[in-house]
């Protein structure tokens, strides 16, 4: 797989009859292409670099060579160009998101328009060919009455409020329009990939009485599909849910988000639990679709071995702070042998969420608050809520070099809320 990448500025009409907004775009387009890619395929990525500041592109959750990773020790110089070349492993198949990352930056370009989703095809996904596949990356944007962004001056009340809870807009985008209209027959099953591309909204998803299949997340399809009536997604995680067409030939339902309280009391907004419409789900007036079968096995996720852990780590959220640090790109905060798995415990101290993020790894969530998680999956973001304690366990099998872990609310990366693995 090979394609050309150019991250420059452009101008999109975003709000619906609204005035168009200057926005960065990955060619031309937000979001970007979606990169469509298969297990084992060779990857070749020519970026280049059109904006007037240095930018990175990060492969968010894709296993990778560090030097491909896209993280901020390797910037793109402005008007430079690229080639990010990498091999998709075998087992990793899943919904994956690219963005930049360059150093105090990601937040800013990343509200102005680059990111894009990759999907990474199983050559035997076990989920029937026939169903209709939907994609919706979720984003949401703040937005001035000339069309131009709402990026208030970091020492502004306003500016302030954006740094502590990370910037939520008003206006929320599917795939870069506000509630589109998706149409799914009377009996289908669909399967629907979403992606929070968001910069620090958790949605809280619900399709009012009915249910979704929850089939995977983060690093692809689960053992068994999970019945749910409403699902959480943290910043920056992504989901797989198998979605029935149960409405009546001509009715519609719609894809809402409830409250979701991550904030800290003091800056929590006023409207914080209000329930917020997605997208319209319209049932086509053709005829009901006799029932797909579906499988009860997805396929087998091998449980990494708690008895094979070298070393427990303590990784301490505070406010803004990793371990009681902000990032140092020299600094290495985390020494680890390649070959060797970890179990990490990420500790939230503080009285707000933080979605952690562990670059080209995945890791299997073991606990939290000390209660084992109820199935396994793979995952490279967990939100970490208030007071809380995660576990996972980690397998660094191979890529040595340095490697990011951080809070994904992108005010907070922005800020220091970062530290750096080294694997040798
Ligand atoms: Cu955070």
């Amino acid at each position: 797989m090979e394609v050309s990448l150019t991250a420059a500025p452009a101008r999109l009409a975003l709000m619906p009859g609204g005035p168009a907004t200057d926005v960065f775009a990955y060619n031309g387009s937000v979001p970007g292409p979606t990169l469509v890619v298969r297990e084992g395929d060779r990857v070749i990525i020519h970026f280049h670099n059109g904006l007037s500041e240095p930018t990175t592109i990060h492969w968010h959750g894709v296993h990778l060579p560090a030097d491909a990773d896209g993280s901020p020790l390797y910037a793109i110089a402005p008007g430079a160009s690229h080639d990010y070349v990498f091999t998709i492993g075998a087992g990793t198949a899943g919904t994956y998101w690219y963005h930049p990352h360059p150093d105090g930056r990601s937040g800013y370009q990343i509200t102005k328009g680059l990111y894009g989703a990759i999907i990474v095809r199983d050559p035997h996904d076990p989920l029937p060919a026939t169903l209709t596949e939907k994609l919706l990356v979720l984003s949401d944007n703040r937005f001035h009455p000339d069309g131009s962004l709402d990026l208030p001056d970091p020492d502004s009340p306003a500016g302030r409020v954006d740094m502590e809870n990370g910037r939520e807009g008003d206006v929320l985008l599917v795939n870069g329009q506000v509630m589109p209209t998706l149409t799914i027959r009377a009996g289908e099953v669909q399967r629907w990939r979403i992606v929070n591309a968001s910069a620090a909204r958790v949605y809280r998803l619900t399709i009012p009485s009915q249910t979704f299949l929850h089939v995977g997340n983060d690093g692809g399809l689960f053992e068994r599909p999970v019945e749910l009536s409403e699902i959480v997604l943290a910043n920056s995680e992504r989901v797989e849910l198998l979605v029935r067409g149960s409405g009546a030939p001509g009715s519609q339902a719609t894809l809402q988000t409830l409250a979701y309280d991550r904030y800290i009391p003091q800056t929590r907004p006023a409207d914080w639990n209000r329930t917020r419409d997605v997208l319209t789900l319209r049932t086509a007036t053709t005829p009901p679709l006799a029932p797909v079968t579906l499988p009860a096995r997805l396929r087998i996720v091998p449980p990494l071995d708690t008895a094979r852990a070298v070393a427990t780590r303590v990784i301490s959220l505070g406010q803004g702070l990793i371990n009681g640090k902000t990032m140092d790109m020299t600094r290495v905060d985390v020494s680890a042998r390649l070959g060797t798995t970890e179990i990490w415990e990420i500790e939230n101290l503080v009285g707000m969420d933080h979605p952690f993020h562990l670059h080209g790894f995945h890791f299997q969530v073991l606990d939290r608050n000390g209660v084992p998680v109820p199935y396994r999956s793979w995952k490279d973001t967990i939100n970490v809520p208030r007071h809380e304690t995660v576990r996972f366990i980690v397998a660094f099998d191979d890529y040595p070099g340095k490697w990011m872990f951080h809070c994904h609310i992108l005010t907070h990366e922005d800020e220091g809320m970062m530290g750096i693995l080294e694997l040798k």
